[in-house]
Order: C-alpha cells, then sequence, then structure tokens
C-alpha cells in the first residue's frame, strides 16, 4: 500500500510531497478541489473533520495537519533518504525550535499576504490595505531575524537541510514569487542565499512537476512583461513568475539565451512550450483559451480583423516613439547616461500625431477595435502606464476627452490593478 496524499495543488500538501520525496517514500495523490467545495463533503470531512488538506493515509492509519505529517514520515523513515531531524539531541531541539518558529512567525504574516495580495483578488473579494500593511512589517522583522540566525549558519538548524528548512518551500515559493515580495528576501543576503540553496533542491522542483504544471512567465516587474500577465489575469489562466534581474544583466546570461536568444523579457513556458515576443504570448493565450475568461479576440471574422489592425497600431505607431520617450526620460538619467533632446521632440510630435487618430477612433467606439475590451486595447496598458505616469506626458492624454476616458477605463480594469499591485515597475 503507497502512501495517498490528498489535495496536491495546495502550498501545504506540497511540503509534505516535499517531505515524501526527500525521505524516499512512494506515494500517490488524491485530488480534493477546493473551488468545488470537495474538501467540505460529508466523505472528505471524515477523513479531517475541519476540511482542510492535506490529510493523509498510511495504510489503514491516518494523520491530518502537515506539519505533523512531516514530523511522522521523518521518525518512521530515519535511515531511509535525507536525515531531517538532526542526529543529537541538540541539533532535533534546535530543528523543532526553528519548526515553531516557521509555523509562529513567518508563517501567518505570509499567510495574510497571500490572502489579500493573491487570492482575495482572484475571487473578486476585497484586499484588506491595513492588515497588508502590518504583514509586510511584521514579516520584515521575522526575515531580520532569519538573516541573522543565517549568517552563523548554512541552515536555520545548524549545517544540515531540515524539516525546519523545508516547511518553508511551500509558502515561500509565494512570496518570492507571487506576491510581488521577493524583495524581502532578495535584499537579506544570507535569507536570499539560504532561499536560492532550499528552493534548488531536486525534490523541490520534482515537487513542481508532480503536481499542475502553471505557465511561467519571465520578468513581470518589467513592461512588456506586463502585457503578457494582464492578459494572464483576464484570461483566469494560473501562472508564476520567474524574476529577471535586467539591470544585473540576467537577461543576457547563457541559461536565460536558451530560452530568448534576444536576451530581452517577456518568455514564457507552457508546459514544455516556450514561446516570446510578448504580443505573440497575449495571441496565443487569447486563442489557446478562447472559452475561458474575457473574450479579448473579437467574435466576428471583422472584428477579429480590427483587433489586429489596432493590435498593429499599438505595436509599430504607439510603441515606438513612447519607447523613446521612455528610454530618454526614465531609463536613460537613471543609469547616469545622456538624454537625447532631438529624439525626444521627435518623439512627442509623432505621439501627438497618433493620439489624434485614437481621439477620432475613440469618439465612435468605446475601445479601440469596437464596444468590446480587447487585446488591442490590453497591448496599450504597460507603456501607457509610463506615459501617463512617468514621463510626465500625461497632458498628452488628458488633452484628449476620448483618449483620457478610455485610458481610464482600461486601467481601472481589476486585472490591471492586479497586475501593478503584483509587480511594481522597476522605475
Ligand atoms: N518586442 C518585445 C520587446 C521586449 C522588450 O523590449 N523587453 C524589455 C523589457 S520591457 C527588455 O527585455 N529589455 C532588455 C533587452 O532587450 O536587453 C516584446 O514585446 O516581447
Amino acid at each position: 500500500m503507497v502512501v495517498k496524499v490528498y489535495g496536491q495543488d495546495y502550498a501545504s500538501t506540497k511540503g509534505v510531497i516535499l517531505c515524501l520525496i526527500e525521505k524516499e517514500v512512494e506515494f500517490e495523490t488524491v485530488h480534493v478541489d477546493g473551488f468545488k467545495g470537495e474538501h467540505k463533503q460529508p466523505e472528505y470531512l471524515k477523513l479531517q473533520p475541519f476540511g482542510s488538506v492535506p490529510v493523509i493515509q498510511d495504510g489503514d492509519y491516518t494523520l491530518y495537519e502537515s506539519r505533523a505529517i512531516i514530523r511522522y514520515f521523518a521518525e518512521k523513515y530515519k535511515d531511509q533518504g535525507t536525515d531531517l531531524l538532526g542526529k543529537t539531541i541538540e541539533e532535533k531541539g534546535l530543528v523543532e525550535q526553528w519548526l515553531e518558529v516557521e509555523a509562529h512567525n513567518f508563517h501567518p504574516p505570509l499567510y495574510n499576504l497571500v490572502i489579500n495580495l493573491l487570492f482575495a483578488p482572484l475571487r473578486g473579494a476585497a484586499s484588506d490595505q491595513k492588515v497588508i500593511e502590518e504583514s509586510d512589517k511584521k514579516l520584515e522583522k521575522v526575515l531580520d531575524v532569519y538573516e541573522e540566525r543565517l549568517s552563523k549558519s548554512k541552515y536555520l538548524a545548524g549545517e544540515f537541510f531540515s524539516l525546519a528548512d523545508l516547511s518553508h518551500l511551500p509558502f515561500g515559493h509565494y512570496l518570492v514569487n507571487q506576491t510581488g515580495r521577493g524583495n524581502l528576501v532578495r535584499e537579506r543576503k544570507h535569507v536570499s542565499a539560504w532561499w536560492d540553496d532550499i528552493s534548488n533542491r531536486p525534490s523541490w522542483k520534482k515537487k513542481n512537476l508532480d503536481t499542475k504544471m502553471v505557465v511561467k512567465v519571465y520578468g513581470p516587474t518589467f513592461a512588456s512583461p506586463k502585457r503578457v500577465v494582464v492578459c494572464l489575469i483576464e484570461k483566469d489562466i494560473e501562472f508564476e513568475a520567474v524574476h529577471v534581474d535586467l539591470f544585473k544583466g540576467e537577461n543576457k546570461e547563457p541559461e536565460f539565451l536558451k530560452l530568448q536568444p534576444f536576451g530581452s523579457v517577456p518568455v514564457i513556458q507552457d508546459g514544455d512550450y516556450t514561446l516570446y515576443e510578448s504580443r505573440a504570448i497575449i495571441r496565443y493565450f487569447a486563442e489557446k483559451y478562447k472559452d475561458q475568461g474575457t473574450d479579448l479576440l473579437g467574435k466576428t471574422i471583422e472584428e477579429k480583423g480590427l483587433v489586429e489592425q489596432w493590435l498593429e497600431v499599438e505595436a509599430h505607431n504607439f510603441h515606438p516613439p513612447l519607447y523613446n520617450l521612455v528610454i530618454n526620460l526614465l531609463f536613460a538619467p537613471l543609469r547616469g547616461a545622456a538624454s537625447d533632446q532631438k529624439v525626444i521632440e521627435e518623439s512627442d510630435k509623432k505621439l501627438e500625431k497618433v493620439l489624434d487618430v485614437y481621439e477620432e477612433r475613440l469618439s465612435k467606439s468605446k475601445y479601440l477595435a469596437g464596444e468590446f475590451f480587447s487585446l488591442a486595447d490590453l497591448s496599450h496598458l504597460p507603456f501607457g502606464h509610463y506615459l501617463v505616469n512617468q514621463t510626465g506626458r500625461g497632458n498628452l492624454v488628458r488633452e484628449r476627452k476620448h483618449v483620457s476616458a478610455w485610458w481610464d477605463d482600461i486601467s481601472n480594469r481589476p486585472s490591471w490593478k492586479k497586475v501593478l499591485e503584483l509587480y511594481q515597475y522597476p522605475v
């Protein structure tokens, strides 16, 4: 009888799976669909009376509470796989101390952030800003303690990887990759090195393969990847972020160039399918998931044609002069490089003319391709944000009544607000 693990798609369950992989224990997973309320069904409540995941069944022995389960397997199989408990009584004490710290200091504020930053918006519920602020502060303090500890030992309980470290992986993954709070880890040298070490363990990588595959988006803090992220949110597609630091040149590293040979972000991985060029990616997802989330393509062949027309206008008329403004007004000064005044003037003029055409178009239809929000509008959001908020050129939009109303409409979509909340712009 192999061990059964219920609820493989949930973070707490992933900790259990991870432990079983480290201990080389065979297991199978049983899907529990929380969105369908399967964890509140009488059959399931017989296993776990609080209606949470995970639960395991080891023969006729049933156990719940993820941290109890990992202690059980680490002890039951203490001579098999990775030792996760420590050898001496003192080491074991420290493993227990840091397991408790994870449960009572690290987890609660992070859980609040995950709920408010990730799940509430996904469910269309309001996020509690006060809770977010308080949780951020608490977590910073907790991580200061970790930084101090990890400056003295490689892992939390000493020089060996243990249950204490393992227990941080599932929610730590949310922290680093899905709440826009990766900086809390990255700003702390020892915490950052520890995170890279534990999250690169083969067990953790394998765990991700064994469970549901989600789309990976590289570089979401930058503008072009945001075009992809906002599309994924509109289409209700689950994804995870892989951060690529352009300022450190990570996009020119050989590993990254294997994915995107021009060294730009975004790239996406959808299973073993890799795609780059943000506008190609949004077309791909809009088509692949055409019956899910917001329709972004149009219904008739004529609507689709207009969506394509305005997508091309965005790429060839709107984007180039705006890109020049962003480079010269925002990025050049940051890098201590000179701004080219001539380019700025020419770009301003070009953009004004382009926006005159938009004003005319938007006086006739609510959105660019017609009366429906589409990829064409969506594609303007990332650099439109720079235009309105960060180049001192907001007037180019505000002076044009219909462009201004259109911008307010599209930039107030929950999907775009969510993008801004999750991934701050680098500048
Ligand atoms: N046409 C590409 C452009 C991507 C692009 O310009 N990405 C910028 C970030 S917003 C970048 O990676 N810059 C660094 C580089 O290309 O070296 C797309 O839409 O995906």
